[in-house]
């Protein structure tokens, strides 16, 4: 295991107590750890301390925000993919900054205007290019003093962003498949980088798919911070926003007032928990 001493921030290999291997106790990345440094740049975990949070994907603990990173193109931007990641991250208690990148390949603006109007009301947005080197100066100031964790599908430009933060840092990148327009998943674990201007920042192998994992039914509206900010203005106090009559949210659809692909999400969000749950298939009606 790679111990960076806070101090210093010299790395440390140290190896495990047999009582951690006993136990299956594994620190993961973001873990704080008590430890004794012996010869060299060696040393042994004496304790892990009590984890502020945890991210189950990307693993990693102890972050203060997430950048989600998306491409407009080549990946294609999937809602569904951020609705979901933004689920798990609201779960987990831990903020959000969404960045679209590969500003530079696109060529209509109404496809982002969109995603603003989608998210830009209750998540902070940043437009990048490592192409043409937009919006690097606003993505270090959201990085700077803190510890993040980049996250997104594979190709979208995790490493590239970051290599162009700190060219020294040189992480290795690929082009995505042309015939798939898939990236090839290059970056194969999560490892958190310090950078000269100040913040520690985690590359992270990209997804392809998340999975809704532990999250209940009824409790998906909770991270939906659209919903929860309307919350008490529907009939029944536990509306779920779905077939109940008297829902605030369904006039606020009807309005123009609440994006209707967010809300069809959250009901492909709620089939597929219950698709999970069953371990079978089954039609929302
Ligand atoms: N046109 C354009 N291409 C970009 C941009 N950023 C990254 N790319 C390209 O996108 C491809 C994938 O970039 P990576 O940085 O490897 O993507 P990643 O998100 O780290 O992918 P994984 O490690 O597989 O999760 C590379 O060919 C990059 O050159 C951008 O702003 N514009
Ligand atoms: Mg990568
Ligand atoms: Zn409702």
């Amino acid at each position: 295991m790679l111990v960076r001493d806070e101090e210093s921030e010299d790395l440390f290999l140290c190896s495990m107590p047999g009582k951690f291997k006993l136990q299956k106790i594994r620190p993961i990345v973001g873990d704080l750890v008590e430890y004794t440094p012996s010869h060299g740049k060696t040393g042994r975990i004496e304790n892990i301390l009590p984890q502020k949070n945890l991210l189950k994907r990307p693993r990693i603990s102890n972050i203060d925000q997430i950048v989600l990173v998306n491409s407009l193109v080549k990946p294609k931007v999937s809602t569904y993919v951020i609705d979901k990641f933004l689920v798990l991250s609201e779960k987990a208690g831990i903020d959000t900054i969404i960045v679209f990148n590969k500003v530079d390949l696109l060529d209509d603006h109404r496809e982002l205007d969109r995603l603003m109007e989608m998210y830009g009301d209750y998540y902070k947005i940043i437009l990048t290019s490592t192409k043409k080197e937009i919006g690097l100066d606003q993505l270090k100031d959201v990085f700077k003093n803190k510890t993040s964790t980049l996250a997104g599908m594979s190709g979208v430009g995790k490493s590239s962003l970051l290599n162009k933060l700190d060219p020294k840092i040189g992480l290795k990148v690929a082009e995505i498949s042309s015939r798939l327009e898939r990236g090839k998943h290059t970056t194969t674990h999560v490892e958190l980088l310090s950078f000269k201007f100040g913040g520690l920042i985690a590359d992270t192998p990209g997804f392809s798919n998340l999975y809704l994992g532990n999250i209940a039914q009824d409790e998906l509206k909770n991270y939906y911070r659209d919903m929860k900010s309307n919350e008490g203005y529907c009939a029944f106090s536990d509306c779920l926003h779905l077939e109940e009559p008297g829902c605030y949210i369904k006039e606020l659809i009807e309005s123009g007032d609440f994006c209707p692909e967010r809300y069809e999400n959250y009901k492909k969000m709620y089939l597929e928990i219950e698709e999970n749950f069953r371990g079978g298939k089954a039609q929302w009606q």
